[in-house]
């Protein structure tokens, strides 16, 4: 993509050539014609850009076939003809504006063609130094790209003008009436403006997470302590007739465990229950888990009645003991605190 600065305001359109009501001079044959001056020549494109129309004022009498021609000189009254408009037939006592596309630089020069052999299209409004022809009876229609040269340079002026129209994108549209974006090349509109390039500023005091310090809570590993576990009775008939008193360090989970003490024997470092085989040897307190019950103790004093039932059902006769096991919530468990007591007849 060409991209061109144009300055804030550009360069305006020009006019090339004459412009003037003509006055008759007949000629009868078709004919080429670059009209010039030896000075300040009016037929001469000063600068680039797109001849975007061209007019020929007619006279008492019209064309049925009529181009623009546009040509390069050189010496000797040679022209190259570069470029041509489409033909088209002009009425008489008219100056129509034809539209046409021609792109042109500084230095070139416009002329045209016509067919007719006798109308009357001129004047010598000029002077005596304009416009190279050809004397010989016609002339052909020349064509772009061929050079030819005139034999003649003739006291005759023509009512010819274009307009050029700058091109600042040079894409061969003239920038005042066939280029819609005279920035980018090509006849159509400019395209969209880029989006704002300046991006997005990001917040720039971005919400910093709160660190949520996370303090570890030191685990518990102190366990829970039992003392002065006591019945109130070391004797009863029934269980539920004792209270169960003891104090916590803190809160938990107690355990009290009811086993039956009988005589055993020692066998190696177990009290086994003694038979004929180990009665000979040394007794020893052998104590048989009858049951247990759960309170849920408090930091401080507790006192709770013993059940009526232990292990499901009631405490035969005989000796036991009770201990206490106390367990926090973070599963520290005491040691067993015991206490002995008696169920009687
Ligand atoms: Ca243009
Ligand atoms: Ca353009």
């Amino acid at each position: 993509m060409l991209v061109v600065a144009l300055p804030a305001s550009g360069p305006a359109a020009t006019t090339v050539g004459l412009s003037f009501n003509p006055t008759s001079n007949c000629i009868n044959a078709p004919h080429t014609y670059y009209p010039q001056k030896t000075t300040a020549d009016p037929f001469v494109i000063a600068s680039p850009g797109v001849i975007t129309s061209w007019t020929f004022r007619t006279g008492s009498a019209g064309f049925a076939v009529f181009k623009l021609k546009v040509g390069t000189s050189s010496t000797n009254r040679i022209v190259r003809t570069d470029a041509q408009s489409e033909s088209v037939t002009l009425l008489p006592n008219t100056a129509t504006l034809n539209p046409v596309r021609i792109p042109v630089v500084a230095g070139q020069r416009v002329g045209f063609y016509t067919d007719v052999n006798s109308p009357c299209w001129a004047s010598t409004q000029g002077g005596v130094d304009d416009s190279l022809w050809d004397d010989r009876a016609t002339m052909p229609d020349i064509q772009p790209g061929t050079t030819y040269t005139f034999n003649t340079l003739g006291a005759w002026s023509f009512p010819l003008s274009v307009r050029v129209e700058p091109d600042a994108d040079k894409d061969g549209y003239g920038d005042e009436t066939q280029d819609a974006c005279p920035t980018v090349v090509g006849p159509g509109t400019c395209p969209p403006p880029t989006p704002d390039p300046t991006p997005t500023v990001p917040d720039p005091t971005p919400t910093v997470p709160t660190p949520t310090p996370t303090v570890p809570t030191p685990p518990d590993v102190t366990a829970p302590s039992v003392r002065r576990v006591s019945l109130s009775r070391p004797s009863s008939r029934t269980t539920s007739g004792i209270e169960l008193s003891f104090d916590l360090s803190e809160p938990g989970k107690v355990v009290a465990t009811v086993e039956r003490r009988s005589t055993g024997r020692r066998v190696g470092k177990t009290c086994s229950r003694q038979t004929s085989k180990n009665r000979g040897r040394k007794r020893c307190d052998r104590f048989t888990k009858v049951g247990s019950f759960v309170v849920a103790g408090a930091a401080g004093r507790n006192s709770v009645p013993l059940p009526a039932r232990i292990g499901g059902r009631r405490l035969a006769e005989g000796r036991y003991r009770l201990g206490v096991v106390a367990t926090d919530p973070s599963k520290n468990a005491s040691a067993a605190s015991r206490q002995s007591f008696r169920i009687v007849k």
